[in-house]
């Protein structure tokens, strides 16, 4: 079995943009985050028809980040991916989830909570009013986005299930469909895709449902029409296309913890003092970038995270 999967050297030679470019993209990104106008986001975008097909969203938007950072451009963000469901190249998933249907669209609650059932999309997500978040994206391969999500803090949707006191952990269930998903026709990983928090991880502020992202509907290869971000932890935690939530009293086995216990826990927070066996987690690229930047411990979210990890080695719950 091949799994090429978080190997820092897959950054393609056509990632590192001609200078002529680079530049005309730093003038178009000084966009502060707050001041996302439609005109705004058509040079960010630049003509991606994709974006003008998809739906508009209602939201509250964001604050400007402070300290201000650089959107990563919509083209980026929706063809430099990882979403082994549709491929392990990061072009694959913009291609081959062209056609993934996302509608109709359920999700089945489970475990130990008040109201288990299966809900159809709309419905789980109508009671709440959709909000805009900038996050940084750090993937454990050592590149890093700037993305504006749009979507649902997790702990709302969480309350209103009523986990009950033996709910230590919530565990993620990506669609398992071959038909649709080429990747799953292959045993690169053990499908479906799951991933899992600690209960209060889930209901921490920071932690998002998205739905959106640059004001739209997700696109297919974001994890439409509705994934996890937790902006702290590597991007393997940010779990996409999700048809389960189930409330659980033992820690879940993560799809990448399961392939390779020695390199992925379950944990995965940003950390540039734990590095992968294979290679440092000091730095990172971003993308649109030529020169790497140093990583932030918990991804710069320190001051709000760092708490949930209080005496805890942190060498240890990787
Ligand atoms: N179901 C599923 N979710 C997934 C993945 C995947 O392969 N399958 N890849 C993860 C990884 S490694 C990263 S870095 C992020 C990438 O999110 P993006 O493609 O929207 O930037 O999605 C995560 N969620
Ligand atoms: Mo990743």
């Amino acid at each position: 079995m091949l799994i090429k999967h978080h190997d820092s050297s897959l950054i393609k030679e056509s990632q590192v943009t001609d200078p002529a470019l680079y530049l005309e993209r730093r003038r178009f990104l000084r966009v502060s985050a707050g001041l996302i106008t439609a005109a705004a986001v058509a040079d960010l975008l630049n003509p991606v028809e994709a974006y003008a097909a998809a739906a508009t969203l209602t939201y509250r938007p964001a604050k400007p980040l402070d300290p201000p950072d650089e959107l990563t451009p919509y083209k980026d963000v929706t063809t430099y991916n990882n979403y082994y469901e549709f491929g392990t190249d990061k072009e694959d998933p913009a291609e081959y989830a062209r056609d993934f249907k996302t509608a109709p669209w359920s999700i089945e609650v489970g475990g130990e909570c008040g109201k288990p059932g299966t809900y159809h999309l709309e419905d789980f997500i109508k009671p709440y009013a959709l909000e805009e978040r900038i996050y940084r994206l750090r993937c454990v391969e050592a590149w890093s986005m700037v993305i504006p999500w749009v979507g649902i803090p997790l702990h709302r949707i969480i309350k209103h299930f009523e986990p009950g006191s033996r709910a230590k952990y919530v565990e993620f269930t990506t669609l398992y469909d071959p038909r649709q998903m080429p990747g799953q026709r292959r045993a690169v990983l053990d499908w479906p895709y799951v991933e899992g928090l600690r209960m209060d991880e889930a209901m921490h502020p920071l932690t998002l449902f998205a739905v959106g992202l640059y004001g739209k509907t997700l696109p297919n290869q974001d994890g439409a029409p509705i994934r996890l971000v937790v902006p702290w932890k590597y991007g393997f935690k940010s779990i996409k296309a999700i048809v389960k939530v189930r409330f659980v009293e033992n820690q879940p086995l993560n799809t990448w913890q399961k392939a390779a216990p020695d390199e992925y826990g379950f944990y995965a927070n940003v950390n540039p003092h734990v590095d992968h066996p294979r290679w440092s987690q000091a730095k990172e690229r971003r993308i649109g970038d030529f020169f790497k930047r140093p990583t932030q411990m918990f991804n710069g979210y320190a001051d709000q995270v760092a708490s949930l990890y209080t005496g805890m080695d942190l060498h240890k719950y990787f």
